[in-house]
């Protein structure tokens, strides 16, 4: 039942606004939550959403390799069905939580709360949750996230930002991904979709990144880093 794309019913109807509001309302407090759990164990959590098939778990197969050896990571990996990219990430011997959502588009924060509990947090420094494959949903649902990136796959054509721009407006990093596959895909030009990106979100972090080349990972892996610095210090900062 989503906001955007009102998958729930006719969101016209003043009662099924106010049943969605109090879900987001109940929602947004499983994560604050769950939020303020991870920062006590000082793990940062990086959100990646887009559409079904552009690179999100193939990019943290290649980024497991590139991250600082002493660097504690877990995953959780959420699907509608299967355990496949459970089973991909654990093959590079990172643990791995699936959740199967069943019939439902996005992830929310009592999924992830449930898959958090089954993690060692004072084991982990950075845990990654892939969500369900949808530029649409995902962008409603707080799962206790500190950062969300989005993917733009060179097949999907430059002009998804402007499609779909609610996703892409609230990204901290939008990566632009498949970049080896551009020879094969001239119409993508990569001019534009950063223009596309920037006018629903103005100027932000975009990466382009090739998990297959291995091209942009440095910078990627930069950028994490970065961020999880960040994040930490500020909120020594404050204490
Ligand atoms: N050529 C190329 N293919 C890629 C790249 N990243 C992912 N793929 C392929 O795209 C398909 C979907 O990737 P996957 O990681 O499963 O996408 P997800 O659904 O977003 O998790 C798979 O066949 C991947 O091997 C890339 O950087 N270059
Ligand atoms: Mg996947």
């Amino acid at each position: 039942m989503c906001q955007e794309c009102g998958c729930g019913g006719p969101t016209a109807d003043p009662a099924t606004v106010a049943v969605f509001e109090n879900i987001l309302a109940d929602n947004d407090r499983t994560a604050a939550r769950l939020r303020e759990r991870l920062d006590r164990h000082r793990v940062f959590v990086v959100n990646l959403m887009s559409s079904p098939g552009s690179g999100k778990t193939r990019l943290l197969e290649a980024t497991f390799a590139a991250l600082p050896p002493n660097l504690r990571v877990a995953v959780i990996e959420g699907d509608l069905e299967t355990e496949n990219d459970a089973a991909r990430i654990r093959r590079h011997g990172i643990v791995a939580i699936q959740i199967t959502t069943g019939v439902a588009c996005h992830l929310d924060a009592a999924m992830t709360e449930t898959a958090f509990d089954r993690l060692a947090l004072d084991d982990l420094d950075l845990v990654f949750v892939e969500n369900v494959g949808n530029l649409v949903c995902p962008a409603d649902f707080d799962i206790g996230q500190h950062r969300d990136v989005v993917l733009l796959s060179v097949t999907e054509g430059d002009d998804k930002p402007s499609k779909y721009p609610v996703i892409f407006r609230n990204a901290d990093l939008v990566a632009i991904t498949k970049t080896d596959l551009l020879p094969h895909f001239d119409d993508f030009d990569v001019a534009r979709a950063r223009r596309a990106i920037e006018g629903v979100r103005g100027r932000g972090d975009i990466l382009e990144i090739s998990a297959k080349s291995e091209s942009g990972l440095d910078r990627w892996v930069d950028w994490l880093m970065g961020e999880m610095r960040g994040h930490f210090a500020e909120r020594d900062r404050v204490a």
